[in-house]
């Protein structure tokens, strides 16, 4: 008895020493994301033929959502594996099991980005009451256009060994202005911007030569931000960042209105 509780009082003091151990080894990076200008304000969708998504006017254009204060949701920083001179550490590298919920409901797709791992499973979801489509146009997994009628649900599964370059487009077929997007990587570095334009990416390695990949869908290239007050030049949307232990907080980052194309 008195054993037993000398060996769990020492593992819990080994594991409290290891999480901090791992606290001060890690680094965390935010930020978050302003449209620098005035966006326009999203659009109904025009020509909506399907009945049951023209009811109550029809959706409002989803691609570009930005909020009264200029905050851009929808926004993906992403750690370049390829580029960076950090690597990710190999517990990370192996992708826990996992299902993302990819829903058709008021004929949108929710949510706009999934973000997975190699060998997870991507649940397509119906909610309406008329039969959607995604058409997953991946690089390296299988291109499947699946059908799930009305209420209904089919799963894609991502292959166990294959990593996506970038951000692959799903789209519907039957409703032309509909797009998600899918983003797998080997590592659990990507953070895509909540509405209120948060950005936050955890337990990161420490040093120089930390390298993201900023996206979104609604911009071209991003060749400049404006990282609080400062120009900040990126290469081909890559962006090199120097990662200390602890907090990142890099503040408000301004993105120029002139690089969206809603
Ligand atoms: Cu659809």
């Amino acid at each position: 008895m008195k054993r037993s509780y000398l060996i769990t009082t020492l593992a819990m003091l080994l594991s409290s020493v290891s999480t901090i151990a791992l606290a001060q080894n890690t680094a965390t990076l935010k930020m978050k994301i302003v449209v620098d200008g005035k966006a326009p304000a999203p659009q109904p969708i025009a020509n909506v033929a399907d009945a049951f998504c023209a009811m109550n006017g029809g959706p409002i254009s989803d691609k570009l959502l930005v909020s009264e204060k200029g905050e851009l949701a929808n926004f993906v920083v992403m750690f370049d594996e390829e580029k960076s001179k950090l690597k990710v550490p190999a517990e990370l590298q192996k992708s826990p099991e996992a299902t993302h919920v990819l829903d058709n409901t008021k004929c949108l797709f929710v949510p706009k980005v999934i973000v997975a791992r190699p060998g997870q499973t991507i649940t397509v979801k119906n909610s309406d009451q008329t039969g959607h489509n995604a058409n997953f146009k991946m690089l390296k997994n299988e291109q499947k256009n699946i059908l799930v009628p009305a209420g209904q649900s089919k799963d894609y599964k991502l292959d166990p060994t294959l990593v996506e370059p970038a951000a692959m487009p799903i789209s519907c077929d039957i409703h032309p202005w509909m797009s998600a997007h899918v983003i797998v990587k080997p590592h659990p570095y990507v953070s895509v911007s909540a509405a209120d334009g948060t950005i936050e990416i955890k337990d990161l390695p420490v040093g120089d030569g930390a390298t993201f990949r900023v996206w979104h869908d609604a911009c071209g290239a991003i060749n400049e931000l404006n990282v609080n007050g400062k120009a900040q030049k990126l290469t081909r949307n890559r962006w090199d960042i120097e990662l200390k232990p602890g907090m990142n907080d890099l503040g408000v980052v301004k993105l120029d209105v002139k690089v969206l194309k809603p």
